[in-house]
């Protein structure tokens, strides 16, 4: 099994955190390359074109965090942190989406049309040019004003998103919130519970990954 990763991007960092979580190594290979771009001999190996990736033994590549992370929980299940019952299953999952689309995903709409390096490459993995649209960044920034509510709601009376134990959704809503800071955009002072959060995540070995 091996891991590629980009160590600048978000959504290996996801991976890279579950894994400090899990207490599993991989070998892992560093896919970014000049230009804050992946490197071709990724791309042609697997023409998705993102990271995180796993490849297995026989060949199959895995892309998708959260399903390597899945995959991963199978083989090693302890610590959960994907749920212990049906019922925590369910509500990481819910937790873990909201962070993805309401927190990365405005998160990225942010920087991809903002940042230099990224003109012309305003989607991840397209393998045409896709435009920097201005616009997409003050709607992202209005979202990411949402997120940083709903989620601190979510705290005022929960250790972590999805209740008593830490899980994904509290990787995804890291990472999220790691994406935000590329831009400049903080947690604001109201939001008292995502900060006492932010506190205690940082505390974990994985948040350094
Ligand atoms: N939906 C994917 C998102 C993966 C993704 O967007 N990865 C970014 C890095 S954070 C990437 O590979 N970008 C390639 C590029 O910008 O060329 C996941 O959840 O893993």
């Amino acid at each position: 099994m091996k891991f590629y990763d980009w160590q600048l991007a978000p959504n290996p960092k996801r991976l890279r955190m579950f894994l400090v979580e899990k207490g599993i190594t991989l070998p892992t290979e560093q896919v970014g390359g000049d230009g804050v771009k992946l490197r071709p001999e990724f791309i042609q190996k697997y023409p998705q074109a993102t990271v995180p990736m796993l490849e297995l033994d026989d060949g199959t590549c895995i892309g998708e965090a959260m399903a390597i992370c899945r995959y991963l929980e199978e083989l090693h299940p302890e610590p959960r942190l994907l749920g212990q019952d049906a019922k925590e299953r369910a509500i990481v999952e819910m937790w873990e989406r909201r962070a993805y689309d309401e927190g990365m995903v405005a998160a990225a709409e942010v920087f991809r049309n903002t940042h230099p390096a990224f003109v012309d490459r305003g989607v991840p993995g397209a393998a045409v040019a896709i435009p920097q649209i201005p616009a997409l960044v003050e709607r992202g920034r209005i979202r990411l004003d949402l997120f940083f509510d709903k989620f601190d709601r979510q705290l005022a009376d929960n250790r972590f998103l999805a209740g008593p134990r830490f899980s994904v959704a509290d990787i995804t809503a890291w990472c999220s919130i790691d994406l935000a800071g590329f831009s400049s955009i903080g947690i604001p002072d109201r939001c008292k519970n995502l900060k006492r959060w932010q506190a205690e995540v940082a505390a974990r070995p994985s948040a350094k990954a």
